[in-house]
């Protein structure tokens, strides 16, 4: 760091300071300045003033430079803040369909605004490391199949498969993904299966930055 090289500076400085308060081997009273003489006259001191300018300059532009980079970062901190979660919320057994639907998660609990609450989808607004779960909640005797995708790709699957005694079962998974901006996530209910949600909000969505890249 630039930090090293002005200490060393400062204290070379300090150096010459120290030995200009010591009379010893001032012969002249201090004004004239000649070459290995321990001088402490009126020209070490001005040599000195100056070496001190040179580094308060030095320091006032990293400081101004440092003062830039805060104001770069707060306006980063203020985009980088990304987070949504959401459940299903209403509609009892949901399914099955002839092929894989989005499904909607339209109660969101909180939403900085990437997540719509009308499509079920999520668009990322800043390229990072993102973490993603899903929990499905579905009757037993229905079997459900939930798929995490990213732009059309399945990332990670959820399965419930039927039992023989009908109750209610719950299926999670999560991951952490690289994201690109405007990549889109969200959960598909696999053709053929089930899922439940009422206003217990048993069947969730949660995406979160967790740092941009
Ligand atoms: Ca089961």
């Amino acid at each position: 760091m630039h930090g090293t090289s002005l200490q060393k500076e400062a204290d070379a400085v300090r150096r010459r300071g120290a030995a200009c308060a010591q009379p010893t081997g001032d012969k002249d009273g201090g004004t004239i300045q000649s070459s290995g003489d321990a001088d402490c006259g009126a020209a070490e001191a001005q040599k000195t003033t100056e070496q001190l300018y040179i580094i308060l300059r030095a320091v006032e532009a990293k400081l101004s430079d440092t003062q830039t980079e805060i104001e770069v970062l707060k306006s980063q901190v203020q985009v980088n803040k990304v987070a949504f979660g959401a459940s299903i919320s209403t509609g009892g057994n949901i399914g099955p369909f002839n092929t894989h639907t989005i499904l909607i998660y339209k109660k969101a609990f909180f939403n900085t605004g990437s997540y719509n609450p009308t499509t079920g989808i999520f668009t990322t607004p800043v390229k990072g490391a993102y973490y993603f779960s899903f929990s499905g909640h579905n009757q037993s005797t229905k079997q459900m199949g939930l798929q995490l995708m990213k732009n059309g790709e399945r990332m990670i699957t959820g399965f419930n498969h039927v039992d023989a005694i009908d109750r209610y079962e719950t299926a999670t998974n999560g991951m952490t993904l690289q994201l690109e901006v405007g990549d889109q996530v969200y959960v598909i209910l696999m053709a053929g299966t089930w899922i439940h949600d009422n206003d217990n909000s048993q069947s969730t969505f949660i995406g979160h930055l967790l740092f941009p890249l």
